[in-house]
């Protein structure tokens, strides 16, 4: 049986009921793509991560990728490579791209909503299947000539990697030390050692491998400006034809042993180091790295949010279906009965406080990177936000470190509640979510820690956004809270909501009093760093609650109506966990709020020593 639980009922509320992806469709928008067609696309999808895609999971976990020093290359599990060929055949890659790359129209909710399942039942199966991103990518920064290549991506079935990290250079990326050499012929030669490289090596997956790399142009400035990015391919290739010739020097030279995700083989790569120079071309002609490289680095943070997310919610799945079924102890009511009937976990009280969380962030959370998602199309963000163009990119970029940042910290905290919904059975290797935990610790980790997530929630996403994007989120939260929608109910659910909110803005009210003190004195700039982690988990709370709710108030219409045995059940689900959540959570942010309006630096004179 299947290890991955996909969740396309809730899928197909976000898409149709909550977002009128429907409505969207019949715009013309997106060419014939229609709401059955979507239905279908989402159920096919499903089964085939279920199915196929998710079947080698424990087993690679088992027998990770091996490399060979040797021919510095990485051999992967047969298993693990016939579920990636299994996920790239059925073509879902395709599904949103640009059509000059083999793409096909489709709103980015669509598409993220497919990728959910590959990410939730084998997530190294898509890392390794970036190809058509980056492809997708440079068909917008390439040259005339590179556009040509991104097209060589697809229709030849590249892998792909994206590569900044160096031994001292991780979350200080300016740091690079990586050089690049001009050349007569205006080609560059590529001099470094990068490592914790994803997919730099992919067995035989792929015929060649686009590396896409930051280095630093002799001469050029320090930081981050003074990075530029290149095109590395691991085979030269005719740019004309596509036709692979000689090696490039760039070289595997470890790949690391690590907690989780081992079937996705993280590398370190040296470049120009084996005699042979590491060529490079320099994407679009134009000396502007950091900015290209965070067109890639984008899409990663929302691919890597979206991976934490459909792991929590499996991992919330497994959990509820061993609940319903594990029988131990008795009702508390009749905790003094010692011949009282047992009954199935689920009816513990404490069992079904930790069910509600996972579910309340589980599908809160789903709803968030699709609402973003939602900000990826200009004609559906106006559709489902009423945002322009310009508001709607402000948006995405406000979500992006919440749909990164706060979906890997919730996902990895509570899928240790779904674990511990098994008891000691959830301890064994027989059960996956003790590989769940272990394979979604890297989403805090990569593509920027949280606390990098969360410094560029505030310092440029809201700061320097002047506050546009959150006053634009901050209008519709008030909208709702002050809906009255559903005839009085979720009244108080709204109240909370509307007290969450304040709390939020005077929390960022205070943040940007800290900042404009900061100009006289820098030392304010640490009671913004020393809370800036609450604060992006709290605007996360915050906005879990808030789509819970819209989610409940169109789930109590459709009680209404009087729905199927099935939906019902799924539409109570609905106005019950939003209840649960905005009752047991959103009174923390008072707390939250509190301890950031009075907060104390001490801590950053304390010697080291006394630490
Ligand atoms: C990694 C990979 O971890 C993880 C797994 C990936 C698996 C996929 C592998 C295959 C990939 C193949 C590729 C295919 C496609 C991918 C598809 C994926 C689905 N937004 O604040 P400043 C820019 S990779 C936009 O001064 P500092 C902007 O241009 C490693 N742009 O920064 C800005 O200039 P300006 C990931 C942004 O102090 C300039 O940067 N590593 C944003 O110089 C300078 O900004 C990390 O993520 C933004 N949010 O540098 C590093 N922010 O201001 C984390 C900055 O004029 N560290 N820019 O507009 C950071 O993010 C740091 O904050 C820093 C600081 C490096 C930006
Ligand atoms: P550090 O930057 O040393 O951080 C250590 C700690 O200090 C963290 O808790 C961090 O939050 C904190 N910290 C650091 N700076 C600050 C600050 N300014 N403010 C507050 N706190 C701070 N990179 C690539 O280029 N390509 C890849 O494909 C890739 N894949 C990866 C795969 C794996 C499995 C791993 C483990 C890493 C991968 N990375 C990749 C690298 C990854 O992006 C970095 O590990 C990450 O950016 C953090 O850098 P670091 O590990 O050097 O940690």
């Amino acid at each position: 049986m299947s290890h991955y639980k996909s969740n396309v009922r809730d899928l197909e509320f976000n898409l149709f009921e909550v977002y009128g992806l429907d409505d969207i469709l019949r715009t013309g928008a997106f060419g014939d793509l229609d709401g059955d067609t979507v239905r279908s696309m989402l159920a096919e999808a499903a089964r085939l991560a279920e199915g196929p895609v998710a079947e080698p999971y424990a087993d690679t976990d088992r027998n990770p990728p091996v490399f060979d020093p040797a021919t510095h290359s990485v051999s992967l599990p047969e298993p693990f490579k016939k579920a990636v060929r299994a996920w790239y055949d059925a073509e879902w890659w395709r599904v949103g791209k640009a059509e000059g790359v083999g793409g096909v129209p489709a709103p980015s909710m669509v598409s993220w909503a497919i990728t959910e399942f590959v990410l939730g039942a084998q997530p190294a199966a898509y890392m390794y299947l970036t190809g058509p991103m980056m492809a997708h990518i440079t068909y917008g920064i390439g040259t005339e000539q590179q556009r040509r290549w991104a097209q060589f991506m697809t229709e030849r079935n590249w892998g792909a990697t994206m590569v900044l990290t160096e031994p001292d250079a991780g979350s200080d990326v300016g740091a690079g030390r990586t050089k690049a050499i001009e050349q007569e012929d205006g080609t560059w030669h590529i001099e470094g050692v990068k490592r914790f490289i994803t997919s730099a090596d992919s067995d035989d997956l792929f015929p060649n491998i686009m590396h896409l790399v930051l280095a630093r142009p002799e001469g050029a400035g320090p930081g981050t400006k003074g990075l530029s990015l290149f095109f590395v391919p691991k085979f030269h290739f005719d740019h004309e034809t596509g036709e692979l010739g000689e090696r490039n020097g760039v070289f595997v030279t470890n790949v690391e042993h690590k907690m989780g995700l081992k079937a996705s083989a993280a590398c370190e790569v040296t470049f120009g180091g084996h005699g042979i120079p590491a060529k490079g071309w320099l994407v679009g002609e134009v000396h502007n790295g950091i900015a290209q490289m965070f067109q890639v680095i984008e899409e990663a943070r929302m691919m890597v949010g979206t991976k934490a997310i459909a792991t929590l919610s499996t991992g919330y799945l497994n959990a509820l279906e061993y609940a319903k079924t594990r029988v131990q102890g008795s009702d508390l009511t009749r905790m003094a009965d010692k011949a009282a009937p047992k009954v199935t976990i689920t009816r513990h009280p404490d069992v079904r406080r930790s069910l509600m969380m996972q579910k309340a962030y589980a599908e809160g959370l789903r709803a968030i990177y699709l609402y973003t998602a939602g900000h990826q199309n200009d004609v559906v963000a106006h559709h489902i936000s009423g945002a322009d163009a310009d508001l709607a990119a402000r948006v995405n970029d406000l979500l992006l470190p919440i749909v990164k940042g706060v979906g890997s910290e919730r996902a990895y905290q509570y899928l240790t509640e779904s674990l511990q919904t098994l008891g000691g059975s959830g301890f064994l290797q027989d059960y996956p979510i003790e590989q769940y935990i272990r394979d979604a610790k890297i989403d805090s980790l990569y593509e920027g820690t949280t606390a990098i997530q969360a410094q560029d929630f505030f310092f440029r996403k809201i700061a320097r956004d002047r506050g546009v994007a959150l006053a634009h989120l901050a209008d519709k939260i008030r909208d709702t809270a002050q809906s009255t929608d559903g005839n009085g109910r979720l009244k108080a659910e709204k109240i909370l909501l509307a007290t969450a909110l304040e709390d939020v803005q005077d929390m960022a009210g205070r943040f940007t009093q800290h900042l404009l003190a900061a100009q006289q004195q820098p030392t304010e700039l640490y009671k913004i760093g020393l809370n800036s982690v609450r604060f992006l988990l709290s605007v996360g709370d915050l906005l879990v609650a808030w789509r819970l709710i819209v989610a409940a108030e169109i789930a109590s219409a459709a009680l209404d109506a009087g729905p199927g045995e099935q939906d019902r059940a799924f539409y109570e689900g609905k106005v019950a966990v939003a209840s649960f959540f905005a009752k047991t959570v959103l009174p923390h942010l008072s707390a939250e709020w509190s301890v950031i309006s009075d907060v104390d630096i001490s801590v950053m004179d304390l010697d080291e020593a006394a630490f």
